[in-house]
């Protein structure tokens, strides 16, 4: 990150500087955002058809399914909504100046006609048009065009609902085929992102030299406090007042109990590579019994992701804004739809949530090569929403543990280290 300002930085002292970041460095980065748009449409196929036979799995289990679905949907659509009111309220990309932001949509290809254009398009259209234009009539042609990305999860979502539906021994083996095009599409996101730290500096160095003006960062700074105020009402205010009401757990006990996990949550990046630990801490020492805990939990790290969605929402609205692209409502409401099934397939790994922003920028007609705008920034945010990601998995776990009459309260080991309550 801090070597692609520099290099732009270094280079624009030139007078052949520039020409020579635009021909020569600038192309890797436009490659790494290409790559990221290529494997969009893959993912979002294969992560929702294996969210959806998930969630089928999940609603089968009667009450501790369909309270941890219902809980896990609501705490994502609350966070959603939650980014979309600071990020409205603060309008971080407002800190563009106009004369910048010209400069940016020229080095983006963004076209002010293109907003325009979109923008009377919606608005010549009846009440229902937006419902009409997710039901694609051609999945192949609407994976195809850009901007189609509705139709696209349209498509897969029916797909999976027929998957369901169908006799078990017949869907087993689809289920099974799109668990393996999962890992092959996680696998090549992973050689992906092997390339980000190289796209990323191209991306920087590009952005220098093109849009030189220091408002840029200004905005990414105002971007990424807007996106930290919010998941930090998530995590000291949200969640622990939610425990509190429903379970008379203190915020002391919550905060002593989850911070082994939350850190570990922060310095990983990963809710999988946490999740041992999140299990240990919600069993020992919230005493959430461990058949709850053992469901809840992993189910929570494959599809409740509270703190991508809010940085989701958030992003989406402000490259908007960067762009000079007033969403209306109805655009809004789209991402409301979009990063809340965005995070159901986003995996639990590194780096996952801003390849599912993607599709949220795909769906709502905004370039995705306005991620190149925020990518600087985005590890320390990713780290910090995984901490949400994990806090939010608990929570729903030592709610739906309370609802079924299973926390027990904090257990500790006794003399030959086996586990009781705490007296
Ligand atoms: N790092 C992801 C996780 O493990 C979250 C993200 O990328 O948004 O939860």
């Amino acid at each position: 990150m801090a070597a692609g300002i520099l290099a732009g930085y270094l280079f624009s002292r030139f007078d052949w500087g520039s020409d020579f970041v635009v021909a020569w460095i600038k192309p890797w980065g436009t490659i790494f955002i290409n790559l990221l748009k290529l494997i969009a449409i893959p993912l979002i196929v294969a992560s929702l058809i294996k969210g959806v036979s998930d969630l089928d799995d999940i609603r089968q289990l009667s009450r501790l399914g369909t309270r941890t679905l219902g809980l896990y949907i609501m705490s994502t659509l609350i966070a959603v909504s939650l980014g979309l009111l600071v990020v409205n309220l603060v309008q971080p990309g407002s800190f563009i100046e106009e004369a910048t932001r010209s400069d940016l949509m020229a080095s983006f290809g963004v076209s002010a006609e293109q907003n325009v254009g979109r923008a009377n398009e919606n608005q010549n259209k009846g009440p229902l048009s937006a419902l009409v234009d997710v039901v694609p009539d051609n999945v192949i042609g609407a994976a195809a065009s850009n901007g189609n990305m509705l139709q696209v999860i349209f498509f897969v979502v029916f797909f999976g609902i027929g998957l369901i539906l169908i006799p078990a021994e017949k869907s087993e083996p689809v289920k099974r085929f799109f668990d393996g095009v999962n890992e092959v599409v996680l696998k090549m996101i992973d050689l992906i992102m092997l390339a980000a730290p190289y796209g990323v500096f191209a991306l920087l160095a590009a952005l220098v030299v093109e849009s030189p003006s220091p408002d840029v960062f200004k905005a990414l700074g105002a971007y990424a406090l807007t996106v930290v105020f919010g998941l930090a009402v998530l995590v000291f205010a949200f969640y622990p007042t939610l425990v509190k009401i429903f379970t008379n757990i203190s915020y002391g006990d919550f905060f002593r109990g989850m911070a082994p996990a939350q850190l570990l949550a922060f310095s990983t990046s990963s809710s999988a590579a946490t999740l041992p630990v999140t299990m240990e801490r919600v069993e020992e020492h919230i005493g959430v019994d461990k058949d709850v805990v053992s469901f809840v939990l992993p189910v929570g790290a494959t599809i409740n992701m509270d703190g991508t969605s809010l940085y989701q929402a958030v992003a989406a609205v402000f490259i908007a804004q960067a762009f000079g692209d007033a969403l209306t409502i109805g655009q809004q409401l789209t991402i409301v739809l979009t990063a809340t099934l965005a995070s159901i397939g986003s995996a639990a790994v590194p780096g996952a949530g801003i390849l599912m922003l993607v599709i949220v920028l795909e769906s709502i007609g905004v370039n995705p090569a306005g991620i190149a705008l925020i990518f600087a920034v985005d590890r320390p945010l990713d780290m910090c929403r995984t901490v949400v990601n994990v806090t939010s998995d608990a929570t729903v776990a030592i709610l739906v543990g309370k609802s079924l009459g299973k926390i027990t309260g904090p257990k500790v080991k006794d003399w030959d280290d086996h586990l009781v309550e705490r007296s």
